[in-house]
């Protein structure tokens, strides 16, 4: 079913059914834009230099990579390194604005400058305080959340030491860290560092670029990725498992529909409290809708769902597509992912199309400035505006009726309260599941969907091949969304697809195979729980050497490659899939870098791996590695189950024997 044959642009049945409609209509959209559009064969190897304007010089040629030069003699190694150190420059930004925001938000609920938002988890409050030395014992709650705002916000500027949360990483892997001269300075040091090394006459040593280009990226994850979930936690509650629903399927045909789009919780969590006001019900009446309903797409939906259970629409290509329903009234988005062809788009149907960043403006759509300060009565306008549209809405019926049953909601607090409830939470039943052999390893399998391969095929196919092979599947971002139009969400997925040992873990603590965890920010509570693990012990007593694997099969942002190389750094072997060939393919040298020379000094690495199929095999060798290595139980497939009954005395024994070595288990939530 979720074999790739041609002629299929998205994986997803709903989307293709209704892009089939869009063909037949001739409505264009990105999946025909990306058949138009071929790629610069240059650009698209990392092998168009375009920092200076004696060029763009195009560093091709039958040379060794060393001899092909541009006109100021930068070779080619240099200028893909350069290119791509400036791809993790632009992705950490992205996600630093993001945290920087929240930050901002918090800062003007301690002040008491907003009364629409307030510190909603007192204890992750005090929890974030903690860890970065903040007094919050017998003090107001916002006092605390004052003096925390403004310890993140030294972060983002700091000029020398370290970024605040370095210190939740495993010891080891920060020695690792300062053994190589990557610990992160201030988030935005880091990225201006990033722009001005790699202009026009600055460095020109891959190696040394690259781990500036670690740095940058270590600065997104244990820096502005991190703060952006914990403050958002904070502001808006640490999620816990909810039930919701997925696909096209959720936009109703009597009541207005409003899709919330783009990356940040805040102005979405507003509007999801004011469409439940008994005011605006009725005002929704008046215009002869029976209610009002809300769903997601990408990273903002990935928010509001799993803090509150609102439905998505699905991740990144579904944008165009929830619009041709002809179901959707108003279409607001925030910042990042937004493809400028939705105004274009909503042009044929009734729909709006809603900016609300000063970030981020698109031509033709309506702009309404979200502040802070005053998020309730912009939340009111939005939702005033869609409701007034409804009666102008003339698609009769809907193309698709199709939804699924979702489970989100799995924090890394979350994680460990299942494992053991709340006095005896821990990560013990996970490593030893693991140790057993129950579980072979974790695979977290997450990022973008893309329209240059069928899109969500290759998360969908992954996904089931790894729960098939007892590996636990995390998700997030984009990659959670795939398998949630896709119903893989459910614990009956386990049932029916989980290898036997994983099935047993499964069902023994009540979870799906493939676990939920949050936006494309919120790959940071998987380096908690990887922390987690360290801590708890017998597994590796660092991040790297884990079995676990960070896969983005269809990767396409910039964002993508800084997550992908912060993880990298931690310790964890990421694998990037999608189309051929890759932004560093025009050079051998940086390929040996960014795989040998960084699973070498970190434990981790950046591979790009269009095959499907190979990159499930060498997910399974790099998990089978670090088992072997860590001296674990060799997994067999099929041990657990009906077959199991006979372990033999040596076999417990060992068992036993490694659970000693583990060391007790330390309070890292
Ligand atoms: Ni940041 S980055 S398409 S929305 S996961 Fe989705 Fe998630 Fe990629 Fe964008």
């Amino acid at each position: 079913e979720v074999k790739m044959s041609k002629g299929i642009k998205s994986a997803d049945p709903s989307a293709e059914k209704i892009i089939d409609w869009s063909i037949s209509e001739k409505i264009e959209t990105c999946f025909d834009r990306v058949e138009a559009m071929k790629p610069c064969p240059i650009g698209e190897t990392g092998a168009c230099c375009k920092m200076c304007y004696m060029g763009p010089c195009r560093l091709v040629g039958k040379n060794a990579e060393e001899e092909v030069k541009g006109i100021c003699g930068a070779s080619l190694p240099t200028v893909v390194a350069r290119n791509l150190v400036r791809m993790i420059a632009a992705g950490t930004a992205s996600h630093g604005d993001h945290g920087r925001d929240m930050v901002f938000t918090l800062e003007a609920v301690a002040k008491g400058e907003t009364k629409d938002f307030q510190v909603k988890d007192v204890r992750k409050l005090y929890r974030i305080a903690g860890i970065i030395g903040v007094e919050f014992e017998g003090r107001p709650v916002n006092d605390v959340a004052l003096d925390v705002a403004n310890k993140f916000l030294e972060d983002f500027g700091r000029q020398r030491g370290e970024t605040n949360y370095v210190k939740r990483a495993p010891q080891k892997t920060q020695e690792r860290w300062k053994k190589w001269g990557i610990v992160p300075r201030g988030i935005d040091r880091e990225i201006a560092e990033a722009m001005d090394r790699t202009t026009m006459g600055m460095d020109s040593d891959p190696d040394s670029l690259l781990s500036h280009g670690l740095r940058t990226a270590l600065a997104n994850g244990w820096g502005g990725s991190m703060i952006s979930t914990d403050v958002s936690d904070t502001l808006f509650g640490t999620p816990g498992p909810v039930k919701a629903e997925a696909s096209m399927g959720i936009f109703k045909e009597d009541e207005v529909n409003i899709v919330i789009h783009g990356h940040e919780p805040s102005l979405a969590e507003t509007i999801v409290d004011i469409a439940c006001d008994p005011e605006m019900l009725s005002y929704a009446q008046s215009k002869g809708a029976k209610g009002i309903n809300l769903g997601g797409l990408c990273c903002t939906s990935n928010e509001v769902l799993m803090r509150r259970g609102i439905p998505t629409a699905g991740g990144f290509t579904n944008q165009e597509l929830a619009i041709l329903t002809g179901l959707v009234e108003a279409m607001v988005v925030d910042v990042q992912c937004i493809m400028p062809a939705i105004v274009e788009v909503s042009k044929k149907f009734h729909t709006k199309v809603i900016t609300t960043s000063e970030k981020a403006k698109i031509p033709g759509a309506q702009h309404i400035q979200f502040d802070e300060h005053r998020a309730r009565d912009i939340a009111r306008e939005i939702i005033r505006l869609a409701i007034d549209n409804f009666p102008n809405r003339k698609a009769k019926g809907s193309r698709v009726t199709q939804k699924y049953s979702v489970i989100a909601g799995f924090s890394h607090e979350y994680i460990e309260y299942m494992q053991g409830g709340r006095w005896r939470a821990s990560f013990r039943p996970l490593n030893d599941a693991i140790m057993a052999g129950r579980i072979r390893g974790i695979a977290a399998v997450v990022g973008c969907d893309n329209p240059r391969v069928p899109a969500t095929g290759i998360h969908k196919y992954l996904v089931t091949e790894f729960i098939k092979n007892d590996v636990l599947v995390v998700t997030t971002g984009c990659g959670s969304q795939a398998c949630g139009v896709a119903g893989f969400l459910t614990p009956e997925m386990a049932l029916e697809n989980a290898g036997q040992g994983l099935r047993e873990v499964c069902e023994a603590i009540g979870i799906p195979p493939i676990l939920h965890m949050g936006a494309c920010v919120d790959n940071t509570r998987i380096l908690t729980v990887a922390t987690a693990m360290a801590a708890e012990g017998g597994l590796s007593d660092e991040i790297g050497n884990m079995p676990a694997v960070g896969i983005a099969p269809e990767w396409m942002t910039e964002k993508a490659i800084s997550i992908g190389c912060y993880f990298a750094a931690s310790g964890v072997p990421v694998i990037f899939g999608g189309r051929p060939p890759s932004p560093i393919a025009a050079s051998q040298e940086v390929i040996r870098i960014m795989s040998d020379v960084w699973y070498e000094r970190f434990r981790g690495c950046l591979i790009f791996e269009p095959d499907p199929e190979k990159i499930f095999s060498r997910t399974l060798e790099f998990i089978d590695n670090a088992r072997a290595f860590l001296k674990l139980r060799k997994y067999e497939p099929g041990r657990f189950g009906e077959e199991r009954v006979l372990m033999d005395m040596a076999a417990r024994r060992e068992i036993e024997k490694a659970e000693r070595a583990a060391k007790p288990h330390i309070g890292i939530y």
